[in-house]
């Protein structure tokens, strides 16, 4: 081997080295640049759906705070059955109709049906002591009927009639003429039956929410 050739073999020895080095350290770059951009995206990726988790929360406490005061301008927790009108009144949970006409018991029915409400179940002293100091000696009807069977009393949304509350007049139910079927709030708020056709005012309750 003559000092050329060797002269020539390292060269190339040299070159192929320096290629190498060339390309690891291109391929790092490489590696780095596509570890960052993977870095990158899942950071995006985290942030935008813990961004869209809490905008949804706020989204959420933003109505529940509609819901519960405040709708314009006015107070939804001293009148909690609407604060523009006073035509229903809150009790216990509940909120209550007071009519200003009168009718059958069958019409009032479907008159407190058409505001989302029934005729009202007086189960208790103190719904029987709200109701009538607010009908004071006008007679109104209420969700009691024994027309499917005389003397068989049921309230309008299944309350059963025997274990609950009662307030009758002393003498009545008298189902007088044979012929009375509907319960109404008479004098002292104390019940009676009369004819379903009879027309008197009514009291419908509804749900605070519906
Ligand atoms: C009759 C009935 C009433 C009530 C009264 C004592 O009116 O129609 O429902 O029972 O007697 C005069
Ligand atoms: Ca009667």
């Amino acid at each position: 081997m003559d000092e050329e050739h060797l002269h020539d073999d390292l060269r190339v020895f040299k070159d192929r080295n320096i290629f190498q080095q060339k390309l690891r350290s291109f391929s790092t770059v490489y590696l780095l640049l596509a570890l960052s951009f993977f870095l990158i995206i899942t950071l995006s990726a985290v942030s935008l759906s813990r961004v869209s988790a809490l905008s949804s929360k706020l989204n959420a406490v933003r109505t529940e705070e509609k819901q519960n005061q405040n709708v314009s301008g006015r107070d939804f927790l001293l009148f909690p059955c609407g604060p523009d009108s006073r035509e229903w009144e809150y009790f216990d949970g509940k909120c209550y109709y007071f009519s200003l006409t009168r009718m059958s018991w069958h019409k009032a029915k479907v008159q407190c049906e058409e505001m989302h409400s029934q005729l009202a179940v007086i189960d208790s002293y103190a719904k029987q002591n709200f109701v009538m100091f607010r009908t004071r000696n006008e007679r109104f009807w209420i969700g009691l009927t024994d027309e499917n069977s005389e003397g068989e009393w049921e309230w309008i949304d299944g309350t059963d009639y025997k274990t609950t509350f009662t307030f009758w007049k002393e003498g009545e139910p008298n189902n007088s003429g044979n012929n009375e079927d509907c319960a109404h709030l008479w004098v002292s708020g104390q019940w009676n039956d009369v004819y379903c056709t009879y027309e008197c005012y009514y009291v419908c309750e509804k749900p605070l929410h519906h």
